[in-house]
């Protein structure tokens, strides 16, 4: 039996802004300490800045409850969230510091599929064990190689489910397809949409792009109602999303809208305003579980005061993880001791469910579906 160790508790998060990337340091908000033998010092590369920074302020704040939960129960992990600033640059910038610097035993994130396929590969190489805690690209992550875990589940598993549901309760036999063209998420999304929707036997009447700086969607949802299908399905991020179901509805759209996993932030509910309302989207986050690690993942937000999200519920998880790892590595805390704990993980209690991962080191637990109703989602039963 492992002997029963403690590892060093340092909280300290530690937040730079996209304004000191150039000198390649965080602005400490707090003392600077060094990694030691004894403690774990986890890097977080999140986007705080920039078109993601809605998941990220959902992200910061999981993994500083997350943080404190450990340590209320005498465990101590040092976090130092960086800011990948929503880009692929920033976020190699972030895990060459990480890597490189701060000498981290283990990477969070970063937030975007997009920045993890530009970052990940320098962690891949160094040996450095990278957490995904919402990269849900089913191809281009996990497979960058064998450092690269997840606790995110992947388009692939979240929407073939999530668009049978919907076809259930909306019964829907055609479809108009708008997708972002230029950002892996939102590409691979599209890829899992279409197969999801062919699997369904619903019919693509018509497919349309865009590029995350577009503001104006007008001209490809005309081109899409015009051909009158049953619904129309979004992969896009979340103020992408939140200005294209504005316009929708705006054009006159009254029917169904599926979306992707960039739809699952709160910040596209309130940036759409009622316009959201009756948008349907998988999640990985099941906020009504009565589980006893749901419930105290609940509790410590509320405690906080930050509101709790699929985000945040993926980013609190993640520190889990990598807790337990460091557990069944008998407390051991360098970076093969970590990458060898993740592989021990299994059958964890999570505020996502039971949670395991998969031999390709992606994500494994249950799905749900939520709809937006009354300016809020609902699990959809
Ligand atoms: C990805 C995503 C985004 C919508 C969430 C951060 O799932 O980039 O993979």
């Amino acid at each position: 039996m492992a002997p029963a160790r403690r590892w060093s508790l340092v909280v300290l998060l530690l937040i730079a802004s996209a304004a000191c990337k150039d000198k390649g340091g965080p602005e400490s908000t707090g003392a600077a300490a060094p990694a030691s033998a004894s403690g774990a010092v986890i890097g977080a590369s999140l986007s705080l800045t920039g078109p993601a920074a809605a998941y990220g302020a959902a992200q910061r704040a999981g993994i500083q409850v997350a943080v404190e939960d450990l340590a209320a129960s005498g465990t101590k992990l040092e976090v130092r969230i960086e800011d990948d600033a929503s880009t692929k640059e920033q976020g190699i910038t972030v895990f060459q510091k990480f890597i490189n610097r701060d000498k981290v035993s283990a990477i969070i994130g970063p937030t975007l599929s997009n920045t993890a396929s530009a970052a990940d590969p320098l962690a891949q190489q160094a040996q450095v064990p990278v957490l995904a805690i919402s990269n849900t690209a089913a191809t281009g992550i996990t497979d960058i190689g064998n450092f690269i875990w997840r606790d995110s589940l992947t388009e692939a598993q979240v929407i073939p489910g999530a668009f049978k549901k919907a076809k259930e309760k909306l019964q829907f036999k055609t479809a108009g397809v708008l997708y972002g063209n230029d950002d892996v998420f939102t590409k691979a999304g599209y890829d899992v949409m279409q197969k999801a929707l062919a699997d369904l036997r619903v019919q693509v009447a018509g497919t349309q792009t865009f590029a995350k700086p577009d503001r104006d969607y007008h001209a490809q949802l005309t081109a899409l109602t015009t051909l009158k299908p049953d619904v129309l399905v979004v992969s896009a991020l979340a103020d992408n999303a939140a200005a294209i179901v504005a316009q929708a509805r705006q054009l006159g759209w009254t029917s169904a809208i599926l979306g992707g996993n960039g739809f699952n932030s709160p910040a596209f509910i309130k940036n759409a305003g009622a316009a959201a309302d009756g948008v349907m989207v998988g999640t990985s986050w099941n906020s009504l579980s009565q589980e006893a690690a749901n419930q105290k993942f609940l509790a410590a937000m509320k405690k906080a005061g930050a509101n709790p999200d699929q985000f945040s519920a993926q980013a609190y998880t993640g520190v889990m993880i990598l807790a337990e790892a460091i557990r069944q590595s008998g407390g051991k805390t360098g970076r093969l001791d970590i990458e060898a704990g993740l592989g021990k993980v299994k059958d964890l209690d999570t505020a996502l469910g039971k949670f395991s991962f998969t031999p390709s080191r992606d994500a494994q637990h249950e799905p749900s579906v939520q709809q937006v109703k009354d300016g809020k989602f609902q699990i959809v039963q």
